[in-house]
């Protein structure tokens, strides 16, 4: 039956009307129930051995394109609702976007799980489903303010199974419900996405913005991702997600190895549990604790098996992100975990007396790492310099102790999200030129090399840039109302927004060009500097930073002196969707974290590939991309992560010096508190970032200022060089086969899981 014929069939079940009469929001619901069903009728991928990717976060965007294209059936689909005169990327946007993830680290997950099941391997996820997920952002006098963000609707991706599972949190009851998301592979069959919800949730308890009360359990459990931890409720709070996903998550794996007529003393065999991050760490104790106190297993058996099957992905080395829970907050919110947790550090203690390898340190608070290190077979970086630093100082003890269980696996993107179905232009190109085998081994898009002096491809590729480039400038118009010119340099950051990230060095070069254009010397060719991030409503310094981007956003575009050389646009609300549309028009990536700081990033990578040239730091998966490109291909500035960590061992970085000796810095932060910022914005927030600039700058903005400024306007000289820049795209889309997830899948696999 072809697609068409299914779809009508559909929109009469569902509606008793043709295709040609039904609005986009109804054709979406139509499209959602076919798609569905077609994948079900995939059948599950099945083997002797499943991972479980356990993770606080799935930030897996808008599902239909993606869906479509892993079914094979976007063009077709595409062209029959056509002939209807509908538009099938206008039906697209009527999918509102599920925000379960902050940024990298959830946007991760979704890539993996897209190369799990595209690889044909068995392997589900396992998280909350949050039902406002993270806040949606919205601009009030300049300023960031939080509302929900409503995303789930009576048809939906979302299944309603029949599995419910209890949770005790001591000796209170509650009753979880599963709802499973499909996953279907490019060209292969399905996984499920399994995002536990608590049955009593009760989304009426929201008022104003995101407030709600952090007290009521039974209420809240699932409301919202990361609700703002800066008080102990909050806190409390993630502690009591963190265990009912794991407690579910246990639960289920459990009944699959039952259901299966496995052998739990073997379950490693079955089963491998991946954990993201520290934030499932809880599953270890908890598995623990099911073996030993409803299956009869040893305390020693049960922690052998619970070791063989758990294996840990480490995503930064923040000292904050690493989360070390009081004891306290654990004995109240599941008490039943802690002479486990005790056991477990009992154990490391008679074996390892350094106080530094530890589980519970002497102030009573529990480090979820350790847990994971000591009681996991393997223990993971997300690219090569993070993983040396990891082994080299951060987690330099436990290397000692077991250099076996470290590896590194550098993060990797689908590219069918991420070329596939947010450039088709791009795509179809490539597939023109080097052929389609590209789609499944993506090594092969290094095919285009030999076409490094094709003129006529090379133009044909910016032309598709600039198509990309005005298609966004029309949308930025629809949705900020900012005015852009499509013939300007698009120079983007998109990332979440903070300080080891460096915005606000990106803010300051701005001051800086703003100040030379001001003084007459323009620029050749115009500028576009465009931002998107959300800010954690606690994290006071990153909500300035977004203050001084969006008075910049209002000085600089209103200024008539100014506004046809350079502007600035900072959208709201930046999530999947919006980095869909903004990743495919950039022509510098923005890649500028302090050395050291930045795991890997992986925004990076989806640039690249789309034919944007980075500017960055020597810091994590940038090291990779240039030793790919080579220097000639990308714009690395700034101290080597060596120096940096140099200087905080020895802390002998004073920004204020910085800021006293060259005047093209003093002068940049000084405006931040000039009269025309002042004019315009909160006095207290801009006094508050240029102090923290001048004394205390933590994350070394002013140290490779200057570098970064000589960069990137040499980069905007070398703009101008047009047949060298297609140059430079070309080896970028070339070289980024690497960072296929379906290559970081591939190693996950041969290293760790051993699925097959
Ligand atoms: C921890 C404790 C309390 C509250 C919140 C958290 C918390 C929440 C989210 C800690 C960390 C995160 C998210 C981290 C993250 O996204 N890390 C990014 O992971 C990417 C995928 O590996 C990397 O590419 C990025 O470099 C890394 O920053």
């Amino acid at each position: 039956m072809s697609v068409k014929t299914n779809l009508e069939a559909v929109a009469q079940k569902m509606y008793g009307k043709a295709i040609k009469d039904l609005d986009d929001s109804q054709l979406y619901f139509a499209i959602l129930n076919m798609t569905k069903d077609m994948m079900e009728n995939k059948g599950t991928i099945k083997g002797k051995k499943k991972v479980y990717y356990i993770s606080a976060e799935f930030l897996i965007g808008k599902l239909l394109s993606n869906n479509l294209i892993n079914l094979g059936i976007y063009d077709e689909l595409d062209a029959a609702l056509k002939e209807e005169g509908k538009e099938l990327s206008r039906i697209e946007e009527v999918e509102p976007e599920p925000s379960l993830g902050n940024g990298g680290l959830g946007r991760l997950a979704a890539c993996f799980l897209d190369s799990i099941a595209s690889l044909g391997l068995p392997g589900d996820g396992i998280g909350l489903n949050y039902h406002f997920g993270l806040f949606k952002q919205v601009f009030k006098d300049r300023q960031q303010t939080a509302e929900k963000n409503d995303w789930i609707e009576d048809q939906s991706w979302l299944t309603k199974t029949d599995i419910s599972f209890p949770v005790y949190f001591g000796k209170k009851k509650v009753m979880s419900r599963l709802y499973d998301i499909d996953v279907i592979g490019y060209d292969q069959g399905m996984n499920k996405l399994h995002l536990f919800d608590i049955e009593t949730v009760d989304e009426s308890i929201v008022k104003e913005g995101i407030d709600f009360d952090k007290n009521d359990i039974d209420k809240n459990l699932t409301l919202f991702l990361y609700p703002d931890d800066s008080d102990e409720a909050g806190q409390q709070l993630r502690i009591y997600q963190q265990y009912f996903m794991v407690c579910n998550g246990a639960q289920l794996i459990l009944k699959e190895m039952k259901d299966n007529g496995y052998d739990l003393h073997k379950m490693y065999e079955h089963a491998v549990i991946q954990i993201n991050d520290t934030h499932p760490t809880m599953v270890i104790p908890e598995l623990i604790r099911i073996l030993t106190e409803e299956e009869g297993f040893e305390m020693e058996e049960a922690i052998d098996v619970v070791s063989k099957t758990c294996a840990y992905t480490n995503h930064t080395i923040l000292a904050e992100a690493l989360e070390k829970w009081p004891v306290k907050y654990l004995q109240k919110v599941v008490p039943q975990l802690m002479p486990i947790i005790w056991e477990l550090d009992k154990r490391a203690a008679i074996k390892y007396d350094d106080p530094k390898v530890q589980i519970i340190d002497k102030d009573l608070r529990v480090h979820m790492a350790h847990i994971d290190i000591h009681y996991g077979f393997s223990v993971n970086g997300v690219a090569a310099i993070h993983t040396e630093i990891l082994k080299d100082t951060e987690l330099n003890h436990f290397y000692k102790i077991y250099p076996e269980k470290f590896n590194n696996k550098t993060n990797g993107i689908t590219f069918r999200r991420w070329l596939m179905s947010c450039n088709k232009e791009l795509a179809a190109c490539i597939t023109k030129t080097i052929g389609d085998g590209w789609k499944k081994d993506a090594d092969e898009l290094e095919k285009l090399l030999e076409y490094k002096d094709d003129a006529a491809l090379l133009s044909e590729i910016k032309a598709i840039k600039n198509d990309k480039k005005a298609a966004l400038a029309a949308y930025i118009k629809e949705n900020e109302g900012q005015e852009i010119n499509p013939n300007s340099i698009y120079d983007i950051q998109i990332k979440r927004l903070h300080e080891y990230k460096r915005q606000q060095m990106n803010a300051l070069y701005i001051i800086h060009k703003y100040l030379e254009i001001k003084e007459g010397k323009k620029p050749s060719t115009p500028i576009t500097f465009i931002f998107g991030a959300k800010a954690a409503p606690a994290y006071i310094i990153a909500q300035d930073i977004i203050h001084l981007l969006l008075c910049l956003q209002e000085i600089i575009n209103n200024d008539p002196d100014v506004k046809d050389y350079m502007k600035v646009v900072m959208v709201e609300n930046y999530n999947v969707s919006y980095a869909e549309k903004l990743i495919p028009a950039c022509d510098i990536s923005e890649q500028i974290s302090l050395a050291s700081k930045e795991a890997s990033g992986t925004g990076n990578m989806k640039f690249m590939l789309n034919g944007a040239v980075t500017l960055g730091t020597s810091d994590g998966a940038n090291v990779e991309i240039n030793e790919l490109v080579g220097d000639d291909n990308i714009y690395i500035f700034g101290e080597k992560s060596e120096q940096v960590i140099k200087h905080y061992e020895k802390a002998d970085y004073v920004s204020k010096d910085f800021y006293e000796k060259s005047d093209v810095i003093k002068e940049a932060v000084d405006f931040i508190t000039s009269k025309e910022v002042l004019e315009v914005g909160n006095e207290e927030r801009l006094t508050r970032l240029q102090k923290e600039l001048i004394n205390k700058d933590w994350f070394m903005t002013l140290l490779d200022l200057e570098d970064y400024i000589e960069t990137k306007d040499k980069m905007f000289e070398d703009f101008k060089d047009e047949d060298k820049w297609k140059k430079m795209m070309l080896v970028n889309i070339a070289k980024a086969g690497f960072f296929s997830s379906d290559r970081t899948i591939a190693e996950y696999n041969r290293d760790i899981w051993k699925l097959n």
